[in-house]
């Protein structure tokens, strides 16, 4: 029997929580206990950590669940950003600090004796991207919840992220990264919304109920993909919009046929097939490699996000898509999801019965497509035979997107057969491929590259028969970077100095940074401005020590290049100018000497033999100068391992000089250059990417040039002549030398030899050697300017007052602007 209840309470009214330090403490007391069953206060500092981060998740719950409704109640446009990569960090200073619970969280953990930044560090780095692609996709996000769009990120839930780099002996050891061993406070599981991908089988013709011939793909082998959701935060607005990335899953727990036929290890192994493709991030961001888990990964990822938008569709307006490209929009980033293209054709026609003509007028209105790179090399192409073993329907969809293509072309421009094949989404040859970036181009309504020079070069080159046949697509969008975490969250100092300065608006409009401007001229704000670089240095300068075991004065320049290990990003050039630096102080030209503390770090491909190199080279230079007592305090150098975003909120407030010296013409944008802006360095730089932009902003006094234009790089070409530019240099060939005769690999004789033929080689496409000089005295000037320390203060406070363009609230501000064209949408929530 049931007693009588009297009161009828829905499930849905839960008190709220309070955002008091004292409201912190109950939480995260009762989460230790309750959630986590600890009760003695030394246990683990991780569940210390779990137990405050629970707390803050409390506090996003409700906005979270408030923000989705009014995404659904109001039914305006929605975008869809896809993207293999989302490098996001850590969640929990940048939760804190969105919702302006920082100094209640400080205070919470003050009154319980905790170590903030102990707890802080003890969150893993969500290390799914490689590098600036992947944390662009992670400032997007960012952005538009602080601007209120409805955007949702897709994206793969990794079971290993980016690898952790170890050295040892100087070399590069990959480690796996498995970032939710501890568990991940963040995500939810919505298995509710679980998805299923098909693979393989064929593709077949058959006549409906009504006696229309359609299509279908049968015989598939598929593969569940379960939703995994992760909160983001806008900035103090009560909007917390949605990362929903997928991890995949066999669809039974058995093959039942071949379970009961006896064959149980086949059919645990199908299941192990499945669950791969959500294992590991691929690691390499500047080679294609054609490799098959690879497509499978991109077509687990379009599939999945584009069945969950349909589910929601349908949900709403059943089977009415006249809308639906009004409503929807993605966005690809780079060309790794770009089979959503043919995806969504298939599935409206297959699935929902509609014609070409309106399936393709739906998709080719709602793909918008960013290209991140000019390197032919990684311009993604997969074999015909692969593809069409793996995805047959979607094969033939994208056979007939381009007959269709093709005869557009045939119609205007008569003839002109060379151009088709040109411009052939399918590549004949030896093995036929499919080109993505065509299928990109052709599908979508709109193409942007990531950087003024990147864009313009993208029509003038790689894109330019597209470009001639719709110029109307093309557009520019520059990269910007979220100053939430890149400064407000990673450099406290300087922000509450900007902040009791010229107020806090910055943090949401980074324009307002330009009041800053007088402030340049003002020695007392200098000296303050002076203290914390200073103490930023100092924060570096203590994990360099643990880390590298090298002593960093954090009154010497600290001169930075953090990026992934390329050899267009031209880390060999910054090695050439320490070497110059040693063997200037060696022959005992050191007057008017200044201190400098070199860093570099960053991954290399697994598989990027000369990337290794530079790494090896790197420490083995570094063991040689920093332990040579004639060279003292003057030159340090340290390769820091294991770079990472975790490790770049430490670096970035650190820098006096930023690094970006890749040859012109080849950088797509640079996001990094923008994070050491902000925090006042000054960039020596060549004209590439967003350089340029950084340049215009701030004015030629403030930046260190060098090199060759991206145009004189391409008129070099053919007849480059390196030994005779190095023979002509004094310096250079002293640099040379000490390289060849093995100065640097004493114990290993002949180990960089493969370096210095490349250098020397006349067809190094990198031109490392025709940019020495240039590089060198830019760098003497640079090294100048810090020896008047006020000189360099003004500089380094311009810097960041001239930084608000390159915001990603701006970047986002222009996608919705020319792109999405989506209304912001309030939130309900506090
Ligand atoms: C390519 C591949 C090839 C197959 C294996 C996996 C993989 C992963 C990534 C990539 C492309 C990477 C392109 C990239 O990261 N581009 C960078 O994008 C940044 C954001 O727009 C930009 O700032 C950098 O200049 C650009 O190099």
């Amino acid at each position: 029997m049931t007693k009588e209840i009297k009161e009828i309470r829905d499930i849905r009214d839960v008190p709220p929580v309070g955002k008091t330090s004292d409201d912190l403490v109950n939480g995260i007391q009762r989460h230790y206990l309750r959630t986590f069953g600890q009760h003695k206060p030394n246990n683990s500092v991780d569940y210390k950590y779990k137990a405050l981060a629970c707390t803050i998740r409390d506090r996003l719950m409700e906005c979270w669940k408030n923000t989705k409704e009014a995404h659904e109640e109001q039914d305006k446009k929605r975008a869809y950003y896809l993207s293999l990569e989302f490098l996001m960090g850590r969640a929990l200073g940048n939760a804190v600090l969105n919702l302006g619970l920082d100094e209640q969280t400080e205070e919470a953990l003050h009154k319980l004796g905790l170590d903030v930044e102990e707890i802080i560090d003890q969150e893993s780095d969500a290390g799914l991207g490689n590098g600036g692609l992947g944390r662009l996709a992670a400032c997007f996000v960012d952005s538009c919840a602080t601007l209120q769009l409805p955007v949702v990120g897709y994206g793969i839930r990794y079971e290993y992220g980016m690898f952790r780099q170890q050295i040892v002996d100087g070399n590069q050891v990959e480690e796996p990264d498995h970032w939710l061993r501890n568990g991940n406070i963040w995500e939810l599981e919505r298995p509710e919304h679980t998805q299923c991908v098909h693979f393989g089988g064929r593709s077949e013709s058959y006549h409906d109920a009504k006696g229309t011939l359609r299509t279908r793909w049968v015989d598939t082998e598929d593969v569940l993909a379960v939703p995994y959701d992760t909160p983001i935060p806008g900035y103090k607005n009560g909007t917390v919009n949605t990362l929903r990335l997928w991890k995949s899953a066999a669809t039974d727990e058995f093959n039942l046929g071949e379970f009961n036929a006896g064959s149980y290890p086949e059919s645990v192994a199908s299941k192990n097939e499945a669950e791969h493709i959500s294992m590991v991030l691929y690691p390499n961001d500047a080679s294609e490699n054609g490799k098959e888990l690879r497509l499978r990964q991109q077509y687990f990822l379009a599939s999945a996000s584009i069945k969950d938008v349909l589910r929601q569709w349908v949900e709403v307006h059943g089977n009415d898509f006249s809308e639906f490209a009004e409503k929807n929009v993605f966005q690809l980033n780079d060309t790794h999801p770009t089979v959503s293209v043919a995806e969504l054709m298939r599935i409206l026609m297959d699935d929902y019965a509609l014609e070409w003509d309106a399936a393709w007028a739906i998709t080719s209105q709602t793909m918008a497509y960013t290209n991140h790179t000019l390197l032919p090399e990684a311009l993604e192409r997969w074999p015909v035979y692969l593809f069409g073993r793996l995805l047959p329907r979607l094969l033939e969809i994208i056979y007939e997107i381009n007959a269709r293509f093709l005869s557009e072309v045939a119609n205007r421009w008569p003839g002109d057969v060379e151009r088709q094949s040109r411009m052939s989404i399918i590549e004949e040859g030896p093995v036929q491929q499919v080109r993505m970036a065509y299928l990109a181009l052709v599908g979508s309504f709109s193409v942007n590259g990531v950087a003024q020079l990147h864009s313009d070069l993208l029509v003038e080159g790689l894109f330019a028969d597209f470009y001639a046949m719709w110029p109307e697509k093309f557009n520019n969008k520059t990269n910007g970077v979220t100053q939430r975490r890149w400064m407000a969250w990673c450099n406290k100092p300087m922000s509450e100095l900007i902040t009791d300065t010229i107020g806090g608006d910055w943090v949401t409009d980074l324009g307002e940074l330009r009041k800053l401007v007088p402030y340049a001229d003002d020695a007392e704000f200098r000296k303050q401005w002076a203290a914390c670089k200073h103490q930023n240095k100092e924060r570096l300068a203590a994990i360099v020590e643990a880390e590298c075991g090298v002593t960093f004065n954090p009154d010497a320049m600290f001169d930075i290049q953090v990026k992934r290990i390329h050899e267009y990003k031209r880390q060999l050039l910054n090695v050439l100018h320490v070497i110059h630096l040693y063997d200037r102080i060696k022959r005992g030209d050191t007057d008017n000497w200044t201190p400098r503390c070199v860093l570099i770090g960053g991954k290399a491909a697994p598989g990027y033999y000369i990337a290794k190199q530079i790494i090896k080279l790197v420490n083995n230079v570094a063991e040689v100068v920093n332990n040579d007592p004639e060279v003292g305090d003057k030159l340090k150098v340290v390769f820091f391992p294991n770079y990472r975003v975790s490790a770049m909120e430490v670096i970035a407030p650190a820098a006096d000089l930023s690094e970006q010296i890749s040859t012109a013409g080849k950088e797509a944008s640079g996001t990094g250059n923008m994070k050491f802006m902000m925090n006042g360095a000054m960039t020596i730089g060549t004209l590439d990417g967003a350089n340029i932009e950084i340049r215009e902003e701030v004015g030629d006094e403030n930046f260190f040039l060098f090199g060759l234009t991206a145009e004189e790089v391409e008129a070099t070409r053919g007849h480059y002549n390196p030994d005779a530019i190095i023979a002509d240099d004094a310096d250079f060939s002293r640099v040379m030398e000490l390289l060849e005769c093995g100065h640097f690999s004493q114990f290993e004789p002949g180990l960089f030899s493969a370096i210095f033929h490349a250098i020397r080689s006349p067809h190094d496409p990198w031109l490392v050697a025709a940019d020495f000089r240039a590089y060198v005295d830019a760098q003497q000037l640079a090294a100048e300017a810090f020896l008047d320390q006020n000189r360099w203060q003004k500089m380094s406070v311009l810097n960041t007052a001239y930084s608000g363009k390159f915001s990603t609230d701006r970047t986002m501000q222009d996608y919705n602007r020319d792109i999405w064209k989506l209304t912001p949408i309030p939130s309900k929530c506090s």
